[in-house]
């Protein structure tokens, strides 16, 4: 390290020694905080919707698919196995008669030994045991103090019968849990959407007949005004195009930009989704497909007064996002999605987002669905994150330009909070995990 006095006598401390470099890059992205812009999980308070413990993190349904792949059991008797029995086999198949090599396997890895269970072990019993032994509340605090993860931002399906009514009861108090309003139901499903809502009261029809586009304006005003979202959000299909003739077409320009323009509030877009390519498979059948991010550009250039958050689900499109996101600064690129979050994509796309776009950036998001999910999928994304900003320093420091801690640490706060909390506008932290040094 060298101390430096600038003629304006501020010292600095330049990391010139590639081990400090990388020591310091490790110790920073371990103690900064990240908000989770975008999960499935929920407060405790939700109820049955709120899943943790060791039998819902092995019906996770990337690891579903998996223990299809290894065992011969008919989807049929699968599905008709109780939720206890479906873990007994998972576990079996994928980490007792098989080495737990897949990425969402190793995360398991990961959460049991972050709490010192065995890995090994030949049943589910211990690890049952310990996680009935924990008060929720108290558990959920320590899984995001081992995750460093400050605030969660949830998926809030307003057609989604049991959310609705925790919602309508009185939602949640906890001021680290975040909404975001989906909208799927509504823009990938408008005849049943439309139906949805008439049978609720509300006077629209799927022609967009009436008062239909401001009666769809009222009912988002009504469930902004309960979630207060941080943003609207929707998946989307490889062949969405934008503009189109279509109904979703007419949702977006009509009803969902309108109302955005008007709260403030961000669109994300989650792009290359092939939903029940195995429908057997449930929620575990879906498959990925290359999408037009033509699509996305003519969004952003057309709303420039509009902010949006994406994410690709494909691979093949990522080199494509990191330029309209060059082109368009309402762009957010945001997370290596679900079939992308695995240690080689990972790396890949997080070093050619840094090459292209700088820390103008969110990197990752964790898409947990299980509590402690935020563990595994957090400690992995960190490492490789670290690795991708070590070999940018690097060749910075190579290129004649060194950098202090100071600057790596505001460099990782704007990656892992900072371009989130100023993109959606969210002013005060819900932070109570004091960032160790
Ligand atoms: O990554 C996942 O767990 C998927 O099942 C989806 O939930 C996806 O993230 C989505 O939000 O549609
Ligand atoms: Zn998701």
């Amino acid at each position: 390290m060298i101390r430096v006095m600038h003629n304006h006598a501020v010292t600095t401390d330049l990391l010139t020694d590639a081990n400090e470099l990388r020591q310091q890059i490790d110790r920073v992205v371990a103690s900064t905080p990240v908000i989770d812009v975008h999960t499935h999980i929920f407060p405790p308070e939700f109820g049955g919707i709120c899943l943790f413990g060791i039998d819902d993190l092995l019906n996770y349904h990337y690891l579903i698919a998996e223990t299809f792949r290894s065992t011969r059991i008919s989807y049929a008797g699968f599905w008709k196995m109780s939720k206890t029995e479906r873990a007994d086999l998972i576990w079996k198949t994928l980490f007792v008669e098989n080495t737990p090599l897949s990425e969402a396997a190793r995360g398991i890895v990961s959460v049991l030994d972050a709490f010192g269970l065995d890995a090994r072990a030949p049943s589910l019993k211990e690890a049952r045991a310990f996680f009935k032994s924990r008060n929720l509340p108290d558990h959920l605090d320590r899984v995001l103090e081992i995750a460093r993860v400050s605030d969660i931002v949830m998926t809030n399906d307003p057609f989604h019968k049991a959310e609705a009514n925790a919602w309508k009861n009185g939602g949640h108090s906890d001021a680290r849990f975040h909404a975001s309003l989906r909208l799927d139901t509504l823009l990938n499903d408008w005849p049943a959407a439309a139906r949805t809502l008439a049978h609720m009261g509300l006077p629209v029809n799927a022609g967009f007949g009436g008062n239909t586009a401001s009666e769809l304006r009222r009912f988002l005003d009504n469930w902004i005004s309960i979630m207060q979202p941080l943003y609207f959000a929707v998946s989307l299909a490889e062949d969405f195009k934008f503009p189109n003739d279509d109904a979703r077409d007419r949702l977006i320009r009509e009803v969902v930009l309108p109302t955005a323009r008007e709260h403030g509030l961000v669109l994300t877009l989650m792009v290359g989704v092939r939903r029940g390519v195995n429908p057997a498979l449930r929620a575990a059948g879906d498959g990925v497909g290359k999408a037009d991010v033509t699509a996305l550009e003519r969004l952003c250039s057309e709303n420039p007064d509009v902010r949006f958050l994406a994410t690709f689900l494909s691979r093949e499109n990522q080199h494509e996002l990191c330029v309209a996101a060059r082109k368009f600064n309402n762009l957010m690129p945001f997370g290596c999605w679900w079939f992308l979050n695995n240690p080689s994509i990972v790396s890949e796309i997080t070093r050619e987002r840094l090459e292209l776009l700088g820390p103008s950036f969110i990197p990752q998001h964790s898409d947990a669905r299980v509590l402690e999910q935020l563990i595994y999928k957090w400690r992995h994304s960190g490492e490789l994150i670290a690795n991708a900003l070590c070999e940018s320093y690097e060749r910075l420091l190579k290129s004649g330009r060194a950098v202090t801690r100071n600057e790596i640490t505001r460099d990782v706060s704007r990656m892992f909070s900072g371009n989130f909390r100023e993109w959606v506008g969210l002013k005060s932290s819900a932070a109570r995990i004091k960032a160790v040094s």
